[in-house]
């Protein structure tokens, strides 16, 4: 069984956060270490650790993380220019927290998708 991580703590309120949507599904909050004016961490509230480990029966949330991605970005006043949905997954994305997220980043202009330095 996979080991919970902060974030579970997260959506039981345990320890605090700045979360902006939370239903039956999911929870969104505020980066800690944001890295643009909007970074937004989307996450289902039940845990997959990676995308590696995605299954059918979690389109729902899956899903549910895309749609609130898109309200929160009309909150946030960035859908119109744009934002980026990143979601990392194991040692080569850098991924750190083995609960999946999408972080929702904008607010300026993001450059190229991916670091041409290697
Ligand atoms: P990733 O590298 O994709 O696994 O991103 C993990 C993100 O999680 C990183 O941007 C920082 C954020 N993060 C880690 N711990 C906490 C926390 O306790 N609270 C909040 N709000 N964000 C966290």
């Amino acid at each position: 069984m996979a080991e919970e991580t902060i974030f579970s703590k997260i959506i039981r309120r345990e320890i605090p956060a700045d979360i902006l949507f939370q239903d039956e599904l999911v929870t969104a909050f505020r980066d800690i270490s944001a890295q643009a004016p909007t970074h937004i961490l989307i996450i289902p509230n039940h845990l997959i650790p990676t995308a590696n480990d995605i299954k059918a029966s979690d389109e729902k949330a899956l899903g549910r993380m895309m749609s609130v991605a898109a309200k929160l970005a009309q909150e946030e006043g960035i859908a119109e220019d744009g934002y980026r949905l990143i979601m990392n997954c194991n040692e080569h994305a850098g991924q750190e927290v083995f609960h999946i997220h999408m972080h929702l980043v904008g607010g300026h202009s993001l450059g190229p998708m991916l670091s041409k330095n290697r």
